[in-house]
């Protein structure tokens, strides 16, 4: 019988670092969007994170015939109102065709947003939704949640997204300058994953099925 294998729909190649790494004790084989260059973009317009984390693993295991795992994340700010929230990979230009904003861009805009904003009303926090379908129509659901602070300035060179900005007060480093080993126990991804991993390892007879 072939290997039990999950496609993470996501075509950010952050993202797949990690997951490949939070996922690589399960014995699971792990495909990306990456190995299925000739699927449709699928539009995020959803209003939540997990909205769009459904509606992407959803169409991911219907058009792939496996077992889809998708994460919709970004950054809520509280001096913002919760915003760039769903819009964080679009933060920096809502054009999105024909590429996304670079990573930089968008935490640039948000460091000029922020401008001004003392340090004691600069509160943030990664947000996290993932969804598990299943081709059969199973879904599921996991969250994750990782608190900080916008810092004042870029630091670090290590992650991915805004990374570089979001200072992590118990290592009192930014996201960036922590590496993916520590990254990856306190973030917002590990985080909800961690909530999926039994789940992943008891169904893993069931994914070896599709
Ligand atoms: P997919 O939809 O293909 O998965 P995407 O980059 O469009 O990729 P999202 O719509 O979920 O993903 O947008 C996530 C945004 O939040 C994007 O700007 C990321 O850079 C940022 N982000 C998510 N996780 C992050 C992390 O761990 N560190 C820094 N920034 C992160």
């Amino acid at each position: 019988m072939a290997p039990p294998t999950l496609v993470m729909a996501t075509r950010n190649p952050g993202k797949i670092r990690e997951l490949k790494a939070l996922l690589k004790d399960l014995g699971i084989k792990l495909l990306s969007l990456a190995d299925f260059p000739e699927l449709p973009e699928i539009p995020e317009v959803g209003a939540t994170f997990y909205e769009n984390a459904a509606a992407k693993a959803r169409q991911v295991a219907t058009l792939t015939g496996l077992p889809a795992l998708a994460d919709d994340s970004g950054l809520e700010v509280a001096a913002l109102n919760g915003r760039p929230g769903v819009y964080s990979a679009r933060y920096a230009k809502e054009q999105t065709f024909p590429a996304l904003p670079r990573d930089e861009d968008n935490w640039r805009k948000l460091l000029t947003e922020l401008k001004g904003v003392p340090w004691e009303r600069r509160q943030a926090r990664f947000v996290c939704e993932m969804a598990l379908a299943l081709p059969d129509g199973r879904l599921y659901r996991a969250r994750g949640e990782c608190d900080g602070m916008i810092a004042l300035n870029p630091k670090g060179s290590q992650g991915f997204g805004y990374d570089p900005v979001f200072w992590v007060p118990a290592y009192d480093r930014t996201m960036a300058q922590l590496g993916p080993r520590v990254k990856n126990k306190i973030s917002h991804r590990g985080r909800a994953l961690a909530d999926l991993q039994a789940l992943l390892a008891s169904l893993r007879g069931e994914l070896a099925g599709f």
